[in-house]
């Protein structure tokens, strides 16, 4: 029985079940086989553990692959097909990589790019090494322990490879989206910060922490999680790891063209960002307001900032506004405050991150002299996977709704357009069904009344409060039957969702400020003033980042918060909201983390819509990130929330391979005809043909649209995709044995 054997690709099981595709998967598994195909889909089963199959031999063997088929299913091949089709068809490539949080989607995203680059040419020395170089890079300061991974990215990329049309690499670049920033002043039990904290201590010797006003880790609040008694690092191994992490970067930086000025300037960012998050207010009866207490630190943060510290006081207790042509400064108490203190270290990550992703950007950038040459690209997105913590929160919402997001586009592409791609050709298919998430999107989504823009209105009322937004949630999405409206002892400022992974309850505690995202600009101003030129710089109201979107003056969001209809804007003073907020904004509103979300993952489906898709579905085998286990309701939850059994029945349904007459013919008419007969491209010709092989899975749709070769009949010939590549591979390679 075919069955009980391993398979290469689910869709050519004869059982197509639940129970045999997870046993399947588990067999395939327990022999190291963790890559299977669904017809062009790969699924990948996180190992936990290294596993000899990503060497140099290995790789160049999946290189120029004619038959995918010959060779084991690989992450490798789907590199090696998308760098083909680039170049064959001209059209870009974009490989969408989902999955669970640990599911391994970045580890793939690391072998996609690493297989396209090592074995493709290049005009430009070196650019091969630094697009590779780039990865542990951004991990460093864009990656972080969470419960669910050891390494779990904290921001979304999506990297595109640029090439010549003869498929040469030119350069890169990438963008990036939603950094947790709040992790840099919080982080949940179990959790790490950022991995560069980590790293930074471990490699700087005690000389050159001291020129940081640094000594050890453990006293600084925003790394201790007010557990100050304990190491930061795990065992004596976590610290040897981050120490010899820190002297990879610190290479890799030059690698990838950094200066040495720029590694100092990021690690006294780091510095002032770790003393900034222990300055403590107190609050003075006389004064009426909260100061700083210890001057001493105040100090230290200013000298690493070289900023003003009288200035960078005042800005940090007080706030300015201007009413009836007066300014008027009103000091703040101490929730206040530390709020501002949150706001501004928050800010500095973010912008240092943003800068990070800048700068590397105009390193792998096509050299001067080739940027016209730049043809066609080959996209990896590589975005944090679903979440579900104990605590989920407004950085949940927008981790799941993109994934979701990813999910609806996966649905699309398998079902949806291939249904109607068979109905248009007029071809038999059974419908199949599938779990459309399309009515959650729009639950998140739609203007005015989804969850999104109900956030967006509730944060332009001054009065409003978490407990407020939930409310009005319940009012209005009630009737979405993914909504859960918290009920009898779970009230409160909780809501859930029915995710397509898992049910999800969001504590809705710090929504409304998290989405204004504001930083005062009092504080805005005593960076700009700095005699540090890179705090200026980033700073600065032409700074781009996904992280520096957010200024709003003090008098500027009183006036938006008084009066959402008409605010008015500082003249200058806010250049970069006019410029972050593009057509499908009002361009004197602010914009929310809410509305920038909202609008980059429309860019970011935009690109992928126009590329052609290779999809690699990451898949957990266990929640204990542990080698050698395959837990089967784990598996089985990931295969049925993902639509992996529909997908199987599909691709074995589906008629994967589609050609013209004449291509068809071109390709196969060896196989019956003699070689130097001329033959028509026609259907009489190609019915003998394919009698001749014997092949059955075939149809004959209406049309080839876009097909301009297509002159003799327009007809389509549809193959099913195993049959008859299988078949024809086998009669195609019996042919030539014959001739030898
Ligand atoms: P993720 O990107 O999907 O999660 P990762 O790619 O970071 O997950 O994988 C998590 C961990 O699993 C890695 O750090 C490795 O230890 C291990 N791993 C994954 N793939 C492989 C592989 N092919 N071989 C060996 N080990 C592997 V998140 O970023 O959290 O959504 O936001
Ligand atoms: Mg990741």
């Amino acid at each position: 029985m075919a069955d009980s054997k391993r398979v290469d690709d689910l869709a050519t099981l004869n059982v197509l079940d639940e129970d045999t595709i997870l046993k399947q998967l588990e067999v395939r598994y327990k022999k190291d086989l963790i890559y299977t195909y669904i017809g062009d889909i790969l699924l990948a089963v996180n190992p936990y553990r290294e596993i000899t199959i990503y060497t140099d031999e290995l790789s160049s063997k999946y290189v120029n692959l004619k038959y995918r088929r010959s060779m084991r299913p690989h992450i490798f091949a789907i590199a090696d097909n998308a760098y083909h089709q680039m170049k064959q068809t001209g059209v870009n490539q974009c490989c969408v990589i989902s999955g669970e949080s640990g599911a391994g989607k970045t580890e793939s995203a690391k072998f996609i790019v690493q297989q396209i680059v090592r074995h493709s040419e290049t005009h430009q020395r070196g650019i091969q090494e630094k697009i590779l170089q780039v990865n542990p890079l951004l991990e460093a300061f864009g990656n972080a322990q969470t419960v669910m991974n050891n390494n779990s990215s904290r921001f979304g990329k999506f990297i595109e490879l640029q090439f010549t049309v003869d498929g040469k690499v030119l350069g890169a670049s990438i963008t990036e989206y939603l950094l947790e920033k709040s992790r840099v002043i919080f982080q949940g039990a179990g959790e790490r910060n950022f991995h560069m904290f980590y790293y930074m201590f471990a490699g700087l010797n005690d000389k050159k922490l001291r020129k940081y006003y640094l000594s050890t880790p453990e006293k600084h609040r925003i790394l201790n999680g007010g557990r100050s008694q304990h190491s930061i690092y795990t065992s004596d191994e976590d610290f040897r790891h981050c120490q010899q992490k820190y002297n990879e970067l610190k290479s890799l930086l030059i690698t990838v063209g950094f200066t040495v000025e720029d590694a100092l300037t990021m690690w006294v960012l780091l510095a002032a960002i770790l003393h900034l998050g222990d300055l403590e207010f107190e609050f003075d009866y006389d004064l009426d307001g909260a100061y700083v207490s210890d001057e001493r630190k105040l100090q230290v943060v200013s000298t690493l900032l070289k900023v003003d510290p009288v200035e960078l006081a005042a800005a940090l207790i007080s706030t300015t506004h201007i009413t009836r042509g007066e300014e008027i400064t009103v000091l703040k108490n101490v929730e206040q405050a530390n709020d501002g203190r949150d706001a501004l270290v928050k800010a500095l990550y973010g912008r240092l991150f943003s800068w990070i992703v800048n700068q590397i950007n105009d390193m792998l950038a096509p050299r001067e002299g080739y940027r016209g040459e730049t043809r066609c690209n080959i996209g990896i997105l590589d975005i944090f996977g679903f979440e579900n913590f104990k605590h989920n929160s407004f950085e949940q919402l927008c981790i799941n709704v993109t994934n979701e997001q990813l999910q609806y586009y996966f649905n699309q592409s398998i079902f949806a357009w291939e249904q109607s791609e068979y109905a248009n050709e007029g071809i038999n298919m059974q419908e199949i069904q599938f779990q459309n998430n399309m009515k959650l999107l729009e639950l998140f989504m739609a203007r005015p009344i989804g969850i999104l823009s109900l956030l967006d209105e509730e944060s332009k009322f001054p009065q409003a409060t978490d407990d407020t937004l939930v409310q009005k949630l319940n009012e209005r999405c009630s009737r979405n039957s993914y909504y859960i409206a918290a009920s009898g002892v779970y009230r409160g400022a909780i809501f859930g969702i029915r995710h397509y992974a898992s049910q999800v309850v969001y504590n809705a505690a710090g929504f409304l400020e998290k989405n204004r995202d504001t930083l005062h600009q009092n504080i805005v101003d005593a960076m700009s003033d700095s005699d540090n030129s890179f705090i200026r710089e980033i700073f600065s109201t032409n700074f781009k980042g996904s992280s520096a979107q957010h200024n709003v003056s003090s008098k500027d969001r009183k006036a938006i918060l008084l009066c959402a209809k008409q605010p008015k804007l500082r003249p200058g003073g806010n250049e970069k909201q006019r410029t972050m907020s593009r057509k499908k904004t009002d361009p004197k509103q602010p914009m929310t983390v809410a509305s920038y979300f909202k609008e980059s993952l429309t860019d970011l489906m935009d690109k992928i819509l126009s590329a052609e898709p290779q999809f690699i579905r990451c898949i957990k085998p266990n929640h204990t990130k542990q080698p050698n286990r395959f837990d089967r309701e784990v598996v089985l939850n990931q295969l049925r929330c993902t639509g992996v059994l529909e997908t199987t029945r599909i691709r074995r349904l589906g008629y994967a391979v589609r050609l013209s007459f004449a291509d068809f013919l071109r390709s196969y008419k060896f196989l019956h005809f003699p070689l130097s007969a001329n033959i028509a491209p026609n259907a009489v010709n190609c019915y003998q043909l394919i009698q001749s092989t014997g092949l059955t899975e075939w149809q004959v749709g209406k049309s080839k649209p876009n097909d301009k070769l297509c002159s003799y009949d327009d007809k389509l010939l549809l193959l099913q995709a195993l049959e008859a590549a299988n078949l024809l591979h086998a009669q195609r390679m019996n042919l030539l044995q014959e001739q030898r």
